[in-house]
C-alpha cells in the first residue's frame, strides 16, 4: 500500500512537472487553417491626386547607382494608371479570439538587391525565420526598428545571408539600411495566417477564413489604415474594396 501511495505520488509529480506553467490556459489544438474555409478578396485603389514623390537618388554610393540605366521611382506609393494601389498590407484586425495557429517553419526572403530592400513591404508570421540576403556586391546593414519587437542591427556584407524572427506581432516594423539613407522597407509580423500584400494591381485574397464576423484592415505606410467589416459563413466568397484618398 506504502510502494503504490509512492508510485502515485511520483507520477502526479511527474505530470505537473511536464504539464508545467501550461495548465492554468486552455490549450486547445492550434485552430490551423485546412481548406474548404470563406474567402475574402477585393481591390485597393487610390482616388485623387497622387503626391508628387521625387525618384531615389543614389548618387552616394556610385557602386549602387550604376545598377539602374534609368531613375528608380520613390517606393511608398506605387500605382498603376486606374489607381491600384500596391504594397497595401490587407488582414484581419479582429474576429479571430483566441485562437492559436502555428507558425510555418519555412523562412521568408528579404532581398537587398539593387541598393534597395525586395521586397519593398513583407508579411510574415510571428516567429517564422526570415532570412536576409544581400545579393549586391557593396556592403549593407539591415537596421528594423520596431515598437513592440527586440531591435537589431546587423552589417550584411556582399553574399551574406542573415536569418532572424520577431516574436510579436507588429503592424508594420520599419525597416532600414544605415549606410544607404534611401533604403527604407517594412515587416508586417502577424500572429495569424489571414493577411495579404497588395501586389501590382492592388488585388488581395483572404482564403481559408472560419466562419464568422471580421474586421479587415488595410494599411499603407503613407496613407495609414482603413477597416471595414464582415460576416462570412463557411466556404462563401466575399468581395471587399478598399479606396484611399489623397491626405
Ligand atoms: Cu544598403
Amino acid at each position: 500500500m506504502k510502494t503504490r501511495n509512492l508510485t502515485f505520488s511520483i507520477v502526479l509529480t511527474l505530470a505537473l512537472c511536464i504539464s508545467g506553467g501550461q495548465t492554468a490556459k486552455a490549450a486547445g489544438p492550434p485552430s490551423n487553417p485546412t481548406g474548404g474555409g470563406a474567402t475574402v478578396k477585393g481591390t485597393v485603389r487610390f482616388q485623387g491626386t497622387l503626391p508628387n514623390l521625387k525618384p531615389i537618388n543614389m548618387a552616394a554610393d556610385p557602386s549602387c547607382a550604376k545598377l539602374h540605366g534609368a531613375p528608380v521611382p520613390a517606393q511608398e506609393v506605387m500605382t498603376d494608371s486606374k489607381g491600384d494601389l500596391q504594397n497595401v498590407i490587407v488582414f484581419v484586425s479582429e474576429g479571430l479570439g483566441d485562437r492559436k495557429f502555428d507558425p510555418p517553419t519555412q523562412p521568408v526572403v528579404i532581398d537587398q538587391k539593387g541598393c534597395m530592400f525586395q521586397p519593398h513591404v513583407l508579411a510574415l508570421r510571428a516567429n517564422q525565420p526570415i532570412e536576409m540576403i544581400n545579393d549586391d556586391s557593396t556592403a549593407h546593414n539591415i537596421h528594423p526598428v520596431p515598437a513592440n519587437n527586440r531591435e537589431w542591427n546587423k552589417a550584411e556584407l556582399p553574399g551574406s545571408k542573415l536569418a532572424e524572427s520577431f516574436p510579436r506581432e507588429e503592424i508594420a516594423i520599419p525597416v532600414k539600411c544605415n549606410i544607404h539613407p534611401w533604403m527604407r522597407g517594412y515587416v508586417a509580423v502577424f500572429k495569424h495566417p489571414y493577411f495579404a500584400v497588395t501586389g501590382k494591381d492592388g488585388s488581395f485574397n483572404l482564403s481559408d477564413l472560419p466562419p464568422g464576423t471580421y474586421t479587415i484592415q488595410a494599411w499603407h505606410e503613407k496613407f495609414g489604415t482603413t477597416t471595414q467589416k464582415i460576416t462570412v459563413g463557411a466556404s462563401d466568397t466575399k468581395n471587399i474594396d478598399f479606396v484611399f484618398k489623397a491626405i
